[in-house]
């Protein structure tokens, strides 16, 4: 596997080219148009972006959803929650959670692909990503004592330039706030060393909290110290965790069934994207008689 992708320096580095109606990621000097003709491609990170993801395993933007891309989203998720109560379950300390979210309401491939998110996460990783787990997530009203539980969901995976296997994408569809529930980081940098005793990362790296506005998105590597801190609140917390991984590594875990609507979708990219299938969409593939992918090519 390839592990020299990246060029931070700025000139002659990769860009990415994702998401529906893009095809691939190419040299910056050399754009490739497929689907956009003769318009230039606007790339969503800058380099600043970058480099704070280099030096702290994540990043924010709040500029990347539109008004009305959040406002269809919310409704997606309220819609979801409502309607198909019977996929979600109680999740974590003080959670709701929907990880079938793609077969309950297949739309939400729009978050999951939303182009600039989509543009942002290949650029990170360097390459043709795929899907991994989505999690539409809810946190309500709570009363009890501030609670952490500090984790990493994956190891770093060394002979990657930002030492990173999977990405996560966290989307906030409420206000995160100081006083309501947040996604909460320990930073470290790639030149760091990694620190597997959580207290020492945390007295290195110190506590950040994650807060935005409704349509805001951290971007960060699982591999990165996280977690969900619960404090006292009556507000809401509605949230879409989408993982991301390498085409050519091995699926994530069997929490989202992805459904054969979007592994035998008939754009090819789409497939690529959604065909790195973990066992149990193979098992229920299976179960309801459809034919399976040829091993790692959906
Ligand atoms: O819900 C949160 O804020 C934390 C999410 C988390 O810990 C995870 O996805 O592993």
């Amino acid at each position: 596997m390839s592990t020299q992708k990246f060029n931070f320096s700025g000139q002659g580095g990769l860009v990415a080219c994702g998401g529906p109606g893009f095809l691939t990621h190419t040299k910056r000097e050399g754009l490739r148009t497929d689907s956009m003709e003769n318009t230039a491609h606007m790339r969503a990170l800058t380099d600043t972006d970058v480099e704070f993801f280099r030096t702290h395993g994540y990043i924010v933007r709040d500029d990347w959803v539109s008004a009305d891309e959040l406002a269809h989203f919310v409704d997606l998720f309220d819609r979801d929650r409502d309607e198909r109560r019977y996929r979600w379950h109680r999740y974590g300390h003080h959670q709701e959670a929907n990880y079938d979210a793609l077969c309950t309401t297949p739309a939400f491939d729009e978050v999951v692909r939303h182009p600039k998110v989509y543009d942002a996460v290949v650029e990170l990783m360097g390459g043709p990503v795929c899907f991994g787990e989505i999690g539409a997530r809810f946190m309500g009203a709570y009363d009890g004592e501030l609670h952490q539980g500090w984790h990493r969901d994956r190891p770093h995976w060394p002979e990657h330039p930002l030492r990173m296997d999977y990405i996560q994408q966290m989307l906030y569809l409420s206000d995160v706030e100081p006083d309501t529930h947040c996604f909460s980081l320990s930073p470290e940098g790639i030149e760091q060393p990694i620190l597997t005793d959580n207290d020492e990362q945390l007295t290195r790296g110190g506590c950040v909290d994650i807060h935005g506005k409704a349509g805001t998105v951290c971007l960060f590597n699982v591999a990165v110290l996280h977690t969900a801190t619960t404090r006292p609140t009556s507000a809401e917390r509605k949230t879409m965790q989408i993982y991301y991984g390498h085409r050519d590594r091995a699926p994530l875990a069997n929490d989202s069934v992805i459904p054969p609507l979007f592994w035998q979708h008939g754009d090819d990219e789409a497939r690529a994207f959604y065909g790195n299938l973990n066992d149990v969409s193979r098992l229920y593939a299976q179960s309801f008689g459809l034919e399976l992918p040829a091993d790692g090519a959906a």
